[in-house]
């Protein structure tokens, strides 16, 4: 059977404290991302980018919220067209875009994990846990709000509701290097697995993957990745508004890419939050890409013999 993916673009930036990451998606294609899957033997569509009408100003309790009726519109949206996407192709793509359109993608795959009657695993590699809820938030960025939403921790209002709550078990947090106190909270009170740098730094990061894919595959579980740009150190990143110093290494990130790529268990990834104008003469594009490659198959011996 035919190998299928298609690049869903989400260019929502109203989540972030700094504009930029609506380029992210043309800024992937820039870098080859279709083509590179298409080589590599996926067939690939390209479903162009979502947009939303322009939308009037909602208030909230919480005054720091800031664009609170783009992102509902935004998360309706995309759980619509991640539901359809996730049921017509084998590992769809949707590339943001802040990290705020999580709330969407995984809300729209886990309806469709809830049709098949499997269980909804994420894996969630970042330097936040965006745990906060909209009365917790003091940025008022809303990326920092989609993975409490996404496991229905606490009144989510006007947000769309979410029908399918992810079980917060079924999470597994790698990166994680800067959380706020309210987050901290979260994570004591659900006990989601959070591997933070001083973990990866013990074991290395295949110990915790590989015990998180076992439990995806006991449980016969679909595995959805939400890839924030800020994983990666800076140093190898800089395309992202929220660096924090010490993240994983390009070796470290191709291990996991290709660790996932094996295991066969992915069935949807978020790139999200690559800002194209911090980059540096579009190497972080170029990265980010060159990762997706590692998770749908490339691998270093393959160039060397594929003429042979
Ligand atoms: N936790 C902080 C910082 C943050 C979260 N996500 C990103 N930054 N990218 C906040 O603003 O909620
Ligand atoms: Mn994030
Ligand atoms: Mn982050």
């Amino acid at each position: 059977m035919m190998k299928t993916t298609c690049i869903l673009g989400a260019p929502i930036q109203t989540g972030a404290s700094q504009p930029g990451c609506v380029m992210g998606p043309q800024s992937l294609r820039t870098a080859g991302l279709p083509q590179i899957l298409t080589e590599l033997g996926w067939q690939v569509e390209d479903r162009g980018d979502l947009s939303i009408p322009s939308q009037a100003p909602q208030s909230y309790p919480n005054p720091a919220i800031h664009d609170l009726a783009e992102t509902c519109a935004w998360i309706g949206l995309l759980s619509r067209h991640a539901y359809e996407a996730a049921r017509d192709f084998t590992l769809p793509i949707f590339i943001g875009g802040d990290h705020s359109m999580s709330a969407g993608t995984i809300a729209g795959v886990a309806r469709r994990a809830a049709e098949l009657g499997r269980p909804l695993f994420v894996l969630w590699l970042d330097a936040h846990p965006d745990l906060h809820r909209l009365d917790t938030t003091t940025s008022g960025n809303l990326h920092g709000t989609p993975m409490a939403y996404a496991c229905g921790l606490g009144d989510f209002l006007p947000y769309p509701p979410n029908a399918h709550p992810l079980d917060p078990r079924h999470v597994c947090m790698m990166g994680i290097r800067s959380v706020d106190r309210a987050e901290a909270a979260r994570i004591l009170e659900t006990g989601i697995e959070v591997n933070d740098m001083r973990v990866l730094d013990e074991t290395g990061v295949l110990a915790p993957l590989k015990a998180f894919l076992a439990r995806v595959e006991a449980a016969n579980g679909l595995l959805h990745v939400s890839f924030d740009v800020d994983f990666l150190d800076p140093g190898i990143a800089p395309a992202v508004g929220t660096t924090v110093p010490g993240g994983a290494t390009f070796r470290e990130a191709h291990l996991i890419m290709e660790t996932l790529g094996d295991s066969g268990l992915v069935r949807s990834l978020d790139l999200v939050e690559l800002n194209p104008f911090l980059d540096e003469r579009g190497r972080t594009a170029r990265l980010i890409s060159d990762l997706t490659a590692s998770l749908f198959g490339r691998r270093v011996l393959d160039r060397m013999t594929r003429s042979l």
